[in-house]
């Protein structure tokens, strides 16, 4: 794994890995745990592992932070503040990762339980490469990388320019994937679901930011969050969203057209989830198919 100027090599080591087989299996993991969270299910608490375990990276420094070196699974990173609540995730794919240990990467199963997550919950197909190696703990970036709720449009277009998204379509369109789970207070001091589908992977979070009625009030951990008399939230990284002029227009955009946010949202989400990885022109783009398409 020798660091190029594009970033870390990916591996070739676990090139025969069936890894429909891997993606099949956390599928089920999602099916056998509908009862987490008061029946939203772990879909939203894998998807954000996954963007979790690339999210700490900073394309000014290219080598360090994403999902290359699976670091996450590191209490130290566990342990982070901004992670509170994914210790629950990693643990539940801890079975899959001993069952192919000696055929799979820790990033390679993070990054992959995220496109089983979106694509389980009825969203777009992710294309997703292997090739992630384990690093060592030297590897581990420093804590504090992932973004603050409490900022707004600029913070938030700065911070995914850290990751190297330089439209605003696609950090508008990854921030959909706010659609699904809810923030709870114990975990990130903000509380409530962003919607009704809970575990649907749809473009409500865009018609909710424009059609819903939003106060700013003060939760119980003394943190400012949007509220509608529905019980639905907003953090105000989200609510950013609609005070900028350009990314308003597209949400609205994405409001009013799925299949746009879908397109933008598969090909941002899988650029997040290899940041900082070069791939050689062998190395296959996977696509999967869901448990329901393969009639199981
Ligand atoms: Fe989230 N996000 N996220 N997020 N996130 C939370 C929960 C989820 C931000 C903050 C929070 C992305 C970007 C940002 C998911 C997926 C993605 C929570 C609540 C906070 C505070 C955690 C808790 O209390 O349990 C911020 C500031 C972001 C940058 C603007 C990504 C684009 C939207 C990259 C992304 O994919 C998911 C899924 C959840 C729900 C987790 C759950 O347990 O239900």
């Amino acid at each position: 794994n020798t660091v190029e100027t594009t970033g870390f090599k990916a591996s070739q080591q676990f090139k025969s890995t069936n890894y429909q087989n891997v993606y099949n299996d956390i599928a089920q993991l999602i099916r056998d745990n509908e009862e987490h969270d008061d029946y939203i299910g772990c879909g939203p608490v894998l998807l954000r592992l996954a963007w979790h375990a690339s999210g700490q990276f900073d394309v000014s420094q290219n080598v360090r932070g994403g999902a290359y070196n699976g670091t996450l699974r590191f209490d130290k990173e566990l342990n982070d503040p901004s992670n509170a609540g994914l210790g629950y995730a990693y643990n539940l794919l801890k079975p899959i990762y001993k069952k192919y240990s000696d055929q799979l990467s820790h990033g390679d199963l993070f990054t992959l339980a995220g496109v089983v997550a979106v694509q389980e919950m009825g969203g777009p197909k992710i294309p997703w490469r292997y090739g992630r190696v384990d690093g060592d703990i030297e590897t581990m970036p420093e804590n504090g990388r992932l973004p603050d709720a409490n900022g707004d449009a600029g913070y938030v277009r700065k911070f995914f320019k850290r990751l190297d998204f330089l439209k605003d379509e696609e950090t508008v369109a990854l921030i959909g994937a706010h659609c699904v789970g809810k923030t709870h207070l114990k975990n990130s001091g903000f509380e409530g679901p962003w919607g009704a589908a809970t575990n649907m992977f749809t473009n409500e979070f865009f018609r909710n930011l424009l059609n819903e009625k939003w106060n700013l009030e003060t939760n119980d951990a003394g943190n400012k969050q949007y509220n509608n008399d529905k019980g639905y939230m907003m953090l105000p990284s989200d609510m950013a969203l609609v005070q900028d002029g350009s990314f308003k227009k597209i949400v609205q955009k994405f409001a009013e057209d799925e299949q746009a946010f879908f397109t933008v949202f598969s090909s941002a989400f899988s650029k997040l989830i290899e940041n900082g990885i070069y791939f050689e022109k062998s190395t296959p783009i996977l696509y999967f198919k869901t448990l329901d398409e393969q009639d199981l």
